[in-house]
């Protein structure tokens, strides 16, 4: 059992988050710290604490969380001028919560590479 996170206690509706989409397989809410106009994370409702885990998923379950996250970008209106996906993962990848999400980033022109 991994360790209780900020996104454990948003799922369970302990805090409060700015929630833009929920179905059966995925939570999506707005980031406390924005990097764009549009920053929405996308976490599975079932756990795993990293993307390196995700072969603990079944394939179904991987496939409504990626589902899910092009869902939730097509619903903020980001399908017309594109968007970027990003998944942090562990200390080189500046993952600070323990807890697999997807930022969706959009709403300007974003560049590349990333930092
Ligand atoms: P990462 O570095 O990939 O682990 O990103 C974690 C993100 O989570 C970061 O962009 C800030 C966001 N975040 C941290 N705490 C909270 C919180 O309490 N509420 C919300 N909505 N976002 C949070």
């Amino acid at each position: 059992m991994s360790d209780v996170t900020i996104f454990d206690k948003i799922i369970n509706r302990e805090i409060p988050a700015q929630i833009v989409y929920e179905d059966a397989s995925v939570l999506a809410f707005r980031d406390i710290q924005p990097q764009a106009p549009t920053h929405v994370l996308v976490i599975p409702k079932k756990k795993v604490a990293r993307f390196s885990q995700l072969a603990d998923l079944s394939p179904q379950d991987v496939g409504q969380f990626f589902a899910g996250v092009a869902k939730v970008a097509a619903q903020l209106g980001l399908d017309k001028n594109g968007y970027r996906v990003v998944v942090n993962n562990g200390r080189d990848g500046q993952q600070t919560v323990e807890y697999l999400h997807a930022h969706i980033l959009g709403g300007r022109s974003l560049t590349w590479p990333p930092g």
